[in-house]
């Protein structure tokens, strides 16, 4: 299998087009269409089906497959997890996000992609590593192409309806782990609440500037390892101290609550939540937001 990047400028020379020509009809610049044929981009979204159609080439031919599945064809779970396991331990991300790409990632299929594929691949992951059987380099690589195909799909899954909600998304002081607390703010945009995910290691004084500045509705903490739950309590004593974020509420999560779920009421939160559908309940229970009505998940 030849590489997209490879691909690409082979078929954009066989048509006598130069790398500026094809980036015009695109919408692009000269240096992404570079980029990509140097294999250190990869077009998200729409952007590789509208490659095919400027090409006229099918989107197999751009990546070099002789034979695919479609989307339309049922999909066998586990073994479409074992071979994009396989891509991300191995360093191969472009084949990656074209799988995704494949799923036709909608707003019907997303929980499927984020539980059942993302998250148990980024689960046996952490079980090789502790078996010794990956290193880090290469989870953290794996982390990375997540974060790529969590990107990608927010932008094919579709226009979802803006409520008048926002969040503020973030994992507690150094915690490396930020994979769930992204998915978790990508989810919270297809419920229609504008998320601002601002990652990990910020200060609080700019925590505190954010939620004024952009009028936040909700504050969504993560923590993976339990030694960040004392930051966590902090920020949020910080915060509810504050007369002007009195109407603000407070949502926890992550794997650092897995031994004992109910200490999100000694942390002075509003709420803990252990997935996106006790999420969805709590939004719906606890910050009344009428979910159904703006969007569909
Ligand atoms: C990738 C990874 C890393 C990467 C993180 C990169 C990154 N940018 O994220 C790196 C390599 C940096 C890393 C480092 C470490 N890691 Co690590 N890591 C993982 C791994 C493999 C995947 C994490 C992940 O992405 N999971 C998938 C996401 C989607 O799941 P999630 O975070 O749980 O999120 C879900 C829910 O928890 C919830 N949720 C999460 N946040 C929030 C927030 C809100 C508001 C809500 C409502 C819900 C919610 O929603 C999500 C969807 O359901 C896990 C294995 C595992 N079992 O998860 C180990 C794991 C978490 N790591 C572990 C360890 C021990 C470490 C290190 C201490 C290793 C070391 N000795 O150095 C360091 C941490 C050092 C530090 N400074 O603290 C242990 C933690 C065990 C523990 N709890 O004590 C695990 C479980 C591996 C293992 N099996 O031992 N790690």
């Amino acid at each position: 299998m030849t590489s997209f990047g490879d691909n690409l400028k082979t078929i954009r020379t066989q048509l006598n087009m130069n790398q500026k020509e094809l980036g015009d009809r695109l919408g692009v610049g000269q240096t992404t269409i570079a980029n990509y044929e140097k294999g250190v981009r990869f077009p998200t979204g729409d952007l590789l089906k509208r490659i095919g159609e400027v090409l006229n080439v099918s989107i197999d031919q751009l990546m070099g497959h002789q034979v695919v599945n479609t989307a339309e064809e049922p999909v066998d779970l586990k073994a479409f997890k074992e071979k994009l396991k396989k891509c991300l331990i191995e360093g191969n991300e472009q084949e990656a996000l074209y799988m995704i790409w494949q799923l036709n990632p909608s707003k019907d299929n997303i929980l499927i992609i984020y539980e059942e594929i993302l998250l148990k691949i980024m689960v046996d992951i952490g079980e090789m590593w502790e078996r010794g059987e990956v290193n880090v380099a290469v989870e953290h690589f794996a982390t990375q192409v997540v974060h790529k195909i969590l990107s990608m799909m927010s932008t094919i899954t579709g226009e979802v309806p803006k409520g008048k909600y926002s969040v503020l998304c973030m994992s507690l002081n150094s915690e490396p782990h930020t994979v769930g607390m992204r998915m978790i703010s990508e989810y919270f945009s297809l419920l229609g609440i504008t998320p601002y995910y601002i990652g990990t290691s910020v200060p609080t004084d700019s925590v505190i500037m954010m939620l004024k500045n952009k009028k936040v509705n909700i504050l969504a903490l993560s923590a993976t390892m339990s030694y960040h739950l004392d930051g966590m309590k902090n920020l949020i004593e910080v915060v509810k101290r504050d007369p002007s974020l009195k109407a603000l509420k407070i949502i926890v999560g992550g794997q650092a609550f897995d031994h004992n779920q109910e200490i999100w009421k000694d942390l002075g939160a509003d709420g803990f939540a252990k997935d996106f559908i006790s999420l969805k309940t709590w939004l719906e229970e606890e910050m009344y937001i009428d979910i159904v009505k703006s969007s569909k998940p």
